[in-house]
Order: C-alpha cells, then structure tokens, then sequence
C-alpha cells in the first residue's frame, strides 16, 4: 500500500552525520537475479555519536552483518536499519543480495541488455548496501567486480583484472552518488589526452558491438571539454582514466560517476547518418556537462539535496559556456531563452513552482528541474553579470581552493564571492530563496537631454515565496541613436528597488532603448515600448539576442492579436524577418531562428499572464496562418536561400555546416506550404545524413504525403533503435490535433513499442504531451492516453512517470470543459492505491486544493 503520509524532508532539519567513513571496500559477485554484495567499511564515531547506527538500505536482503569481525543483529525497516555500536573507531561488515534484472526503475544497479549497470544519484546506492546514502558522507572506494563479463568497470583507478574478475580504487572522497559499476560484453573506442601538466590519461567510449561507429564524435567532444576546463578554469583531470559507457535504457540523459560517466546512449552515440545537427550539439554539451561535473559536482559536491542546484546551476552555466565557445555565442543563447521560456518559466509560474534552492521535498528526483538546472545556471550568469568576468574567474579559483574535498552549501558559494569581490550579496541570495519569475516593467521619459528609464520589478505571491521582496536584477542596456548607431553602449544596471530610475545624461538626441541585453536576468520584461520600437531594434539592434528578440516580440504580438480578434499577420513582423532573412552577412542560423515563432505553449502562457483563457485549437490556427504568411511574404527568397544553402562538401557536424542545412531546412517548410511535397521528397529520397532525412520526412507528414517515406525509413532503419525514436516522435508531432492522440495511440500497438524503454516511452508519450493542440484536444483524448500510460509504467518506473507528469501542470489555465476533464485523469491515477512515492508527490502539487 501507498505510505498514507509520505515524509517530507525540510532543509531546516539538516543534521551531520555522526560518524566519518574513512574507507569503503566492496565486493560484488554478479549475477542477474542474486548478486551478491559485501561491503566493509571502516567508520569512526563523532563525539556525539550516540551508540547507535542508522543505515539506509531499501530492497536489500541482508544476508549478514559484522562489527569488528562479531556478527550483529541490527533492526531493519523499509528504509533502512539501525544497529548499536562501539564509541570507537570500528569496521562494519554486511553481505546483502540483490536482483538487478527485475529492478526496471533503473536506479541502483540494474540491467539493460544483458549489461550490468548502476544509477545511484540521487538515493541509488541504497538499493545497493547498507550505508549512509547522502552526499555529505564522502570516502575513498576500493571495488572488486567477479563476473565472467569481458568488460568489468568501476570508479577511479584499475588495481588488477584477470579472467572473472576486476579491481578498481578511486583515491578521490566522494559520495556514495557518484559510485558506478558497469559490467558487460562491451567493445571500446579509445582515446587519449595529455593534461596541461603532462600527464596521460586513457580514455575509453564502451558500447554495445555494432555501436562502434558511432564513437569518434563523443571521443573529440570529451578530449574538447577536457581542454577548455583547462584553459578557461585551470582545471585539470586527476586520475589516470576516464571511462564513458552507453547504455539503452536510463531515466534521464547521462550521469557524472566519478571517473566512469554513464550515458543514454541517445545522448553519446552519434554519426552523421544516424543523428541530426540537433543531436550532435547536444551530445557535445552532455559529454561537456558531465566531464566539467569532475570538479563542479565530485571534487566539491552538495553537503545535502537541498543544494542541488550548486553542482547543476554551476555546471550548466559551464556547458553553456563551452558551447558558446564552440558554435555561435549568440545561437546558444537564444536557444538557451527559447527553452528556459518553454521549461522553466511554466513550472515557475504554476503549482511546481519552488525556489532555486527548495526548502522541502518528499521525493529529491522530483526536484530535478528545469528551475534547479537552468534557473540555476541563469543566477550564475547575473552573479558574474554583476560582479564581472575577472572577479568571476577568481572567485572560482577561491572556491576551488578553499572547498576542494568538501559538501558545500550555496551559503558557502556565496561566501566566496563576497570574499572575493567584497560585495554584500545577502540581497541577490534571494534569488535562491524566492520562486516565481520576476515581472519587470520599463517606461521611458526624455527632457532636456536626459533620458531616463524606469523600472519596477514584481514577483508574485506563491506557495513557497508567500511575502516576496526585490531581487537584484542585472538589466543590461544599450542606447541606440534614431539611425540605429550604437549612442551608449551596454552597461549594467542594477535594479534593487521595487521601483527604480536610471537617468542617461548629455544626449544630443532621444535615444531608442535596447534593455535586458543577452537576456541578462531571468525576468519577463514588460515594455510600454511601441511595435515601431521592436521593429527598429529588429532591424539595428547591435546586441543579437535583442535583435532576434525584437522579431519574437512582433511575432508574440501578431500572434496574439490573431488569435484574440483574428486580424491579419502584422505586416512590421514580416517585412522586419524579411530584410534579416535576406542579409547574407548574417549567420545562417540565426536567420534560421528568426524564421522561428514562439510556441505555441508559450502563446498559451502569454495570454494566461494577461487575464485570458487560452483555447489550444485557435492557437494552433492563428500559427498556422502566421506560417503561410511567412512562405507568402518570403515566397520569392526561398528558393534562392534554400538553394544557397546546400552543402556540397563532405559533412561535418559543426556550428558553420549545421546552421546552413538549418536555415536550408526551415526554408524547406516554408516552401513545402507553397509548392507540394516534391522537393521535401527529393531531399529526403537523396539525403546521406539524418538531418536532412527527418527534415524532409518531417514536410511529407505535415503536407500529408508522406506514408511510403515512413515505411520505407522504417524499413532502413528498424533495427537502429535511436533513429526508431525518431521514427515514433515525429508522426505525433507532425500531426494534425485532431489526429494526435489516434496517432500515439496506434504507435502504442507497435511491435517496436518497448515501453519500459525510457526513451521509446518518452518518444511517443513524450511527443503527446508537446503537441501543444494534439494533447489538449477538447475531445480529451490526449489527456486519457497520456493517464493509461502513466498508470501503466508508474509500478515499474516512478521516476520517469513523476517526470512526465509536468504535462498537466498547466490544468488550470484553461477552459472549464478541459479543467474537467483533466482533473478526472489526475484523480484517477491519484486514486490508485499503490501509486509511487514520486508520482504522488508531482500530482498532489499538481491538483492542489
Ligand atoms: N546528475 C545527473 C542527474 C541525476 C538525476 C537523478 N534523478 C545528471 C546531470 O545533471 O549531470
Ligand atoms: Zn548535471
């Protein structure tokens, strides 16, 4: 039965553990319904120890335990147990039997193909043995693996292999977290890399036989980001190995284990006939995020949950670094907005909205958010915004040398930067305390040559932030001169006020505004400016985020308008995409994201902030005529930039060749509403790399022609599982609302359709809840089909059920009609009685009262 009262955990009750680790020794005896686990780990009492030893340990069956070489009989429990103990320095000895095979939540050591692994963040490790499983109890791992498997893997150090068995020992304190095994008949793809200081590392990229060339992608971006924190954070590698495995079934995209980073598979695994342009970036910043995780997560990790987002804020804002560094610094960004906008803004502003760093929890996997990650990695960047690029770097250099080998809290981060800059940050520490995104408004004024700006801010009551006060909120603004020349260029402004003026003195002229730069703070930025004025910064604006944001604001207002009164597509919008779209000397791919429009969730939201009720259906309609308006205004460009674009050398994945096939491929859209299907079907007929394949797959579903290029894509790809995902997302998403759920529901009934496989679930299910039309059709179909899955995988899988639940966070925005009946579906799987711990959790704060 489900526990009628889960616990919940509160930041404010934090204890030490009462005893240090100082040694863990482990050994496994693998096997896949009754592995055996020993563990002897030498723990010494802290003065207030007590006598007394709790343990966590769940699904474990103890076969028995020791202190000092004496067998004990300690107390167990769901959670864990409890036994009595010396007040001295003593060594613990248990043996414990496991069953990864049936252990499908693929968290602690389970098994996918044949191949053993593990997923011990955030509380994995105690499904593994008896331990103290939180991450302030750091120690050094020696591991033995007996299997008869060719490739037997842990953290650290090799000590010795030989036939049936591998020894491995990590010199590096860490959490239980961070501990990995991998054991299995895997093939490597090897590497090597030279730190700054001389030193070889071996590196290995291990995966499934037939994987093997897919390899030399990952391999460069792990040596790329091996380099950069080199040469931008002076940090260095420090073990003699790193070890990255690919593995098919995960709940989530990679993990950072210490020396043996675990990856999906679709999130390492690359070639240029098997993943597009999209997948490639993604991958490069995965392998980056975990890597730069060695010192920004392992080497200093969290002291407890509740400060999660001090590895994953840092290290986000890390990987967006580098892939700016790589591709186009100002692609990453917009990218960046576009899905903070998409993720982050809605869970801020509705029921699982909590603060950066939250107060409380029930269940820590849930709290993996894009809140934690990207709001997380926003505050980083105003933090440096603030404090600017050189006190920045040497506070990272403080942090690292005053808190390397320990658990950190984010008082401890913050600390760092007052030490390093003098600057009193107990204001901007709100930004970890309070949730919600802030509203931030600007009118302008100008006499006698002073301009003058001002602003307020607003952050609405909520559950967690009932008594809101002023953030610190780094506005980064230029003035432009009325012919579009840079007048005062960018500086910060910081608004600490509720209400606040900034005044710009001695200016010849009245000068056009171009505020929130880069999107300098996490903020919805509310303008008295006109649409005269977002069009003259989409046509001068030197700052490129604000250039592009200018076209997505004409775009959000045309929208709207259409969709409120249906009025026709707003002629500035397109006449202003239409001059950046025919000015070559523009990055293709920033043409290429102009041509974007807000989605179609995002329109939702805009008219849910203004008092409205959305209807999903005239919001599909209003987008789709502001599509046909594009391929009408632009019709005579096309052909010329889809031609242009075409690449005639050998491919490459990288930022140059991506954006041209990007700019090639939106064009190909636009074209596909004027002219028919044939061009989508001659590059999808010829195309030699995934990116063009799915882009003219993706045309022939959405103009209805595209049935023999589905089968005969299945046909050369079904036994390619990562491009099979592909093949079930892109039909739900390229349907039509009325047949989205019908579709989902078909590809359910697929052979192929293994649903205890993440990534296939989250393919199609996935894809259901993103159709922003499709999942809210009034017929309530999406909504149903969505629930019976949930219900379906939550007894095997809770924490990617808990994750997918977000689909309804939104329920209470829309029409009485829908509420209803999405209500009907939350309390159904509410009312089961054996419901997970995770799933509860998302959907208690999802109904609300
Ligand atoms: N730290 C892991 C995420 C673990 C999620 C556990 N539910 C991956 C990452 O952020 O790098
Ligand atoms: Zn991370």
């Amino acid at each position: 039965m489900r526990d009628a009262a889960p616990q919940t955990i509160y930041l404010s009750d934090y204890k030490p553990f009462g005893f240090e680790v100082t040694s863990v020794s482990l050994t496994f005896d693998l096997d896949p319904t009754a592995t055996r686990v020993k563990s002897r780990i030498a723990f010494v009492p802290k003065p207030d120890a007590g006598g007394r030893m709790f343990l966590h340990g769940e699904k474990l069956k103890l076969i028995s335990a020791q202190i000092d070489g004496a067998p004990v009989t300690p107390d167990l429990s769901d959670e864990g147990l409890t036994c009595a103990v010396p007040d001295a320095p003593f060594i613990w000895e248990a043996e414990v039997e496991i069953d990864p095979q049936n252990n499908l939540a693929l968290e602690g050591l389970y098994m996918s193909n044949g191949m053993y692994c593990t997923q011990c963040e955030a509380e994995g490790f105690r499904k593994i043995t008896y331990y103290p499983d939180r991450p302030d109890v750091m120690s050094v791992f020696t591991v033995r693996i007996n299997g008869p498997h060719p490739v037997l893997l842990s953290n650290g150090n090799p000590v010795s292999a030989a036939d049936g068995h591998a020894e491995w020992h990590d010199p590096w304190p860490k959490p239980a977290y961070l501990f990995a095994l991998v054991a299995g008949e895997l093939v490597a793809h090897p590497g090597s890399f030279t730190t700054r200081s001389g030193r070889t590392v071996d590196l290995n990229l291990y995966v499934r036989p037939g994987d093997e060339g897919k390899c030399a992608f990952g391999m460069q971006a792990l040596k790329d980001s091996m380099k950069w924190d080199e040469d931008v954070y002076g940090r260095e590698y420090d073990l003699d190995i790193f070890n990255i495995v690919a593995v098919d079934d995960f709940n989530m995209g990679a993990m950072e284990n210490k020396g043996l980073n675990i990856f999906n598979s679709a999130a390492v695994l690359a070639s240029p006939e098997t993943s597009t342009d999209t997948n490639f970036e993604r991958i490069e910043a995965i392998i980056a995020h975990e890597y730069f995780h060695n010192w920004t997560g392992n080497r200093i990790t969290c002291r407890d949950w509740f400060q999660l987002c001090l590895k994953e804020g840092l290290t986000v804002f890390r990987d967006s670094q580098f892939t700016s560094d790589m591709r186009s610094a100002a692609v990453k960004r917009i990218s960046d907005v576009i899905e903070l906008r998409g993720r982050q803004f809605p869970e801020d502003q509705g029921p699982l909205s909590h603060p950066v760093r939250p107060e409380s929890f029930q269940e820590i996997n849930n709290f993996y958010t894009a809140t934690v990650y990207d709001k997380g990695a926003e505050v980083i960047g105003m933090l440096r915004r603030l404090v600017g690029a050189d006190a920045y770097a040497n506070a990272l250099d403080l942090y690292f040398n005053r808190h390397d080998g320990q658990a950190c809290t984010i008082e401890d981060w913050l600390k760092v930067f007052e030490d390093a800059t003098g600057r009193d940050l107990t204001q901007f520490k709100r930004w970890y305390s309070q949730a919600g995104t802030p509203r931030v408004t600007v009118k302008d004024a100008w006499y006698a040559g002073n301009y003058i700006l001002s602003f307020t801010q607003n952050l609405k009551p909520s559950a967690t932030t009932p008594d809101p006060q002023p953030q610190v909120i780094p506005i980064v603004t230029g003035l432009l001169s009325p012919s579009g020349e840079e007048l005062v260029p960018s500086q910060v402004l910081e608004l600490t006020e509720a209400t606040q003026s900034f005044t710009f003195e001695g200016l010849p002229e009245r000068p056009v505004p171009s505020v929130l730069r880069g999107f300098s703070a996490p903020v919805v930025l509310e303008s008295e400016l006109s649409e005269d004025h977002a069009a003259f910064l989409l046509a001068h604006d030197t700052d490129p985020f604000n250039r592009w944001e200018a076209g997505r604001g004409l775009a959000r207002a045309s929208l709207l308008a259409m969709i409120r009164s249906g009025s026709d597509p707003d002629p500035k919008y397109l006449d202003g995409i239409r001059a950046v779209l025919g000015d070559a000397e523009l990055d293709p791919a920033y043409r290429a994201l102009m041509l974007s429009l807000p989605s179609q969730s995002d329109l939702a939201t805009a008219l849910h902030d203004a008092g409205e009720t959305p209807d999903p259906a005239a919001i599909w309609t209003a987008s789709e005529a502001m599509r046909e308006a594009q391929a009408q205004h632009l019709a005579d460009l096309l052909p010329g930039l889809y031609a242009d674009h075409q690449i005639t050398e050998s491919f490459a994945p990288d930022a140059s060749q991506s954006g041209r096939r990007s700019l090639a491929n939106a064009t190909l859209s636009l074209l596909g509403r004027l002219e028919g299907p044939e061009r989508a079907q001659a590059q999808f007929d010829t195309a030699d790399n995934m990116t063009q394949q799915l882009a003219g797959l993706a045309v022939l579903l959405r103009q209805k022609a595209g049935k023999s290029a589905l089968q005969s894509f299945e046909t050369q790809w079904k036994e390619d599982r990562l491009v099979m995902d592909k093949w079930f997302g892109l039909q739900v998403m390229q349907a039509e609302p009325d047949a989205v759920a019908s579709t989902a529901a078909a590809l359910t009934g697929h052979a192929d359709f293994n649903w205890k496989n993440p990534n296939r679930f989250r393919a199609v299910l996935g894809a259901l809840a993103t159709h922003h039309a499709g999942f809210h059709h009034a017929s309530g179909a999406g909504y149903r089909l969505l629930a019976d899955w949930l219900i379906k995988l939550d007894p095997l899988n809770p924490q990617t059920t808990a994750r997918m639940c977000s689909a309804f966070q939104t329920w209470k925005r829309y029409d009485a009609d829908r509420r209803a009946l999405m209500a009907a579906e939350l309390d159904r799987i509410l009312a089961l009685p054996d419901l997970s711990r995770d799933t509860t959790e998302m959907l208690t704060r999802i109904r609300g009262s």
